[in-house]
């Protein structure tokens, strides 16, 4: 891996990616996605690992799609290289991913973070949809998850003047679920991976499944899909382990069986 650092075993169950393109404020290139994908299919698949962390450095989560590659690229380079199937792998990831943002988040490092479940960001994280101020405009998700995040408006108002917000405007916004001083949001990011992580990882992945078709589905087909994976759940050693635990008054222990 040449732009992202993966320790599979950050805490025990947790792992972290770090996006490490400094010298570019983590411009998101092919390679870096690729490298991305490969790294969350890995651990997707690795059943030590229960929740994934990702975060960059205290500068820069990510300040976009790289545009010095992109600048002199057709429509149809665009379609041929495809690079959307690699963040559609992103988003099939089945364990839990929390962004731990500090610095610039924006255009497809707006979009990276919000591709996550969950985003923690430091008081000078910064994020915005800029693409307008270079003649084109989101491609990796901004027009969507941002506008069901934050409504309408303000959507329309980040999307077409490009302006950032600052952490505290994304927090009042809905966008994110945290803000901390910049020494302490991989901690705190940290702190919320360690309370999921704690929980069995069958009930998690059917909870973050039944979460994610909230956004793709109307209210009545969205229950129904609900209440599958809660009696699938029944299926699972971990729910007679839970609720064996609780009547017993003592702490469970999740095998993920
Ligand atoms: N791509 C390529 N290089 C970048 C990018 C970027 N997105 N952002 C910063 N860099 C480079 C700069 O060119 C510079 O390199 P060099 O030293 O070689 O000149 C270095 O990083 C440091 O940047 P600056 O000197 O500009 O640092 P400043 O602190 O002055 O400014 C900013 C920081 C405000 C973040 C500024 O760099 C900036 O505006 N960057 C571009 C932000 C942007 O427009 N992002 C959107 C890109 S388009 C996009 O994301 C579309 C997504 C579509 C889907 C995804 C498909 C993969």
């Amino acid at each position: 891996m040449e732009y992202i650092i993966v320790n599979e075993q950050y805490e025990p169950s947790i792992a972290l990616i770090q996006l490490n393109r400094p010298k570019e404020l983590n411009a998101l290139n092919l390679q870096l996605m690729q490298e991305l994908r490969d790294a969350l299919q890995q651990l997707d698949r690795n059943t030590a690992v229960r929740v994934i962390v990702i975060t960059g450095n205290e500068q820069a989560f990510a300040a976009g799609a790289d545009i010095k590659q992109m600048a002199d690229k057709s429509a149809i380079d665009m379609l041929t290289i495809d690079q959307f199937s690699t963040w559609d792998q992103i988003r099939k990831t089945r364990k839990p991913i929390i962004a731990a943002v500090s610095g610039f988040a924006l255009g497809g490092g707006c979009e990276l973070a919000m591709t996550c479940d969950m985003i923690v960001a430091s008081e000078t994280a910064k994020f915005g949809q800029p693409e307008i101020k270079i003649g084109v405009m989101p491609g990796a998700g901004g027009t969507q998850r941002l506008t069901r995040a934050v409504g309408k408006a303000k959507a329309m108002e980040m999307v077409l003047t490009g302006r950032f917000i600052s952490a505290e405007e994304a927090m009042q916004m809905r966008l994110i679920n945290k803000v901390v001083p910049v020494e302490m949001y991989l901690r705190e990011a940290m702190t919320l991976a360690r309370e999921i992580a704690q929980q069995s990882p069958i009930a998690v992945q059917l909870a973050k499944e039944a979460v994610n078709r909230s956004f793709e589905t109307h209210l009545d087909e969205g229950l129904h899909f609900e209440r599958k994976n809660f009696y699938l759940a029944f299926a699972s050693e971990d729910q007679k382990e839970g609720m064996k635990a609780f009547i017993e008054k003592r702490k469970p222990e999740y095998r993920g069986k």
